[in-house]
């Protein structure tokens, strides 16, 4: 699928308007600092890299109250905005765009570019403890890292006139039934009712503890891409991964992936060679002792290498 199998366009996104907590919009630059760059390069790769990440700091608006429960919503809708003109250039010029954030409400941007050039041929793995499918009248939290994928599919409310003034250049982009999920243990039941209405494949851990990391992401591939020929994003929240693994984020919840399923889903996807588009979100490097963000910058930056081949042999 791509024209340039050996570029790499990546979008930094020191963004975290998406969620409360701080720290989290250093994520890009902590996995900079690992090498993430010189890594990929060492790989055999050419890096190109967006410019003008200092931009998603400086943009926040002065002035942003919530739009009916979603906080900071204009100020989301403009970063992500940006990712997506950011990642769309990347895929125009057939490089794999892989975007560090941020936290994950990112993926509005990351989805409507990759798809602005794929189109509905693209499926869509997202990796994570959560749905983040909530809509903006079944968020509780208003947060809107929680709720990229209802844009996305467009599962918004269309009487929601104020949050469709802000978010309605997100066309619908990805078919519910392009989509699947690994990793899920903290389902909100606004979004089980979402997952079960429009029969959204979801595999929990449930499932794979029950059938195995290897079944699992085999049943995921067959279900999305059963002949291995659409282009694949995949999007990694960080907290998919068990808070052993990756401690250093945002909404840590208990039994997830080890660092081997992590690390195998990566794999696998590399092995497709449909991969055209990585978001490896979630890190927050202000969370936790430097230890743990230590650990939890190497196993982002791991999962990086994987999804791009390195341990392939
Ligand atoms: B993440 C939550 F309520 N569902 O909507 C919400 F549990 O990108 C969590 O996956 C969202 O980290 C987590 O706030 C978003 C909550
Ligand atoms: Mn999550
Ligand atoms: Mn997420
Ligand atoms: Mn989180």
């Amino acid at each position: 699928f791509l024209k340039n199998p050996h570029t790499i366009g990546i979008t930094c996104v020191p963004f975290s308007g998406g969620q409360p907590k701080g720290g989290v919009d250093d994520g890009p630059v902590e996995m900079i600092r690992f090498g993430i760059v010189d890594q990929i390069e060492g790989m055999g790769y050419d890096v190109t890299i967006s410019d003008g990440m200092d931009k998603y700091r400086t943009m926040r608006p002065a002035s942003d109250p919530p739009v009916g429960k979603l906080k900071n919503p204009r100020y989301v809708s403009m970063a992500a905005r940006r990712v997506a003109d950011q990642v769309r250039a990347h895929c125009t010029s057939g490089s794999m765009a892989l975007t560090l954030g941020g936290d994950h409400s990112i993926a509005m941007g990351t989805l409507v570019g990759s798809t602005a050039v794929y189109g509905d041929d693209l499926c869509v793995l997202w990796i994570d403890a959560h749905a983040d499918i909530n809509t903006p009248a079944t968020t509780d939290s208003g947060n809107l890292h929680g709720c990229p994928l209802s844009f996305i599919l467009g599962l918004c409310d269309k009487q929601d006139q104020a949050a469709d003034d802000l978010f309605g250049w997100i066309k619908p982009c990805v078919r519910t039934d392009s989509l699947v999920y690994i990793g899920l243990r903290d389902v909100d039941s606004g979004e089980k009712a979402i997952l079960r209405k429009h029969g959204i494949k979801a595999f929990s851990m449930h499932d794979v503890d029950r059938y195995g990391i290897g079944r699992v992401v085999e049943m995921a591939l067959d279900h999305v891409n059963p002949h291995r020929t659409r282009p694949i994003h995949m999007s990694f929240d960080v907290d998919a991964l068990d808070p052993s693994v990756a401690p250093a984020t945002g909404t840590p919840v208990r039994g997830g992936l080890t660092f081997r399923e992590g690390h195998y889903i990566c794999e696998a996807v590399a092995e497709t060679g449909c991969l055209v588009a990585l978001d490896l979100v979630e890190v927050n490097p202000a969370l936790g002792d430097p230890e743990s963000l230590r650990q939890t910058v190497a196993v982002g930056c791991s999962l990086v290498r994987c999804s791009l081949g390195e341990t392939l042999l």
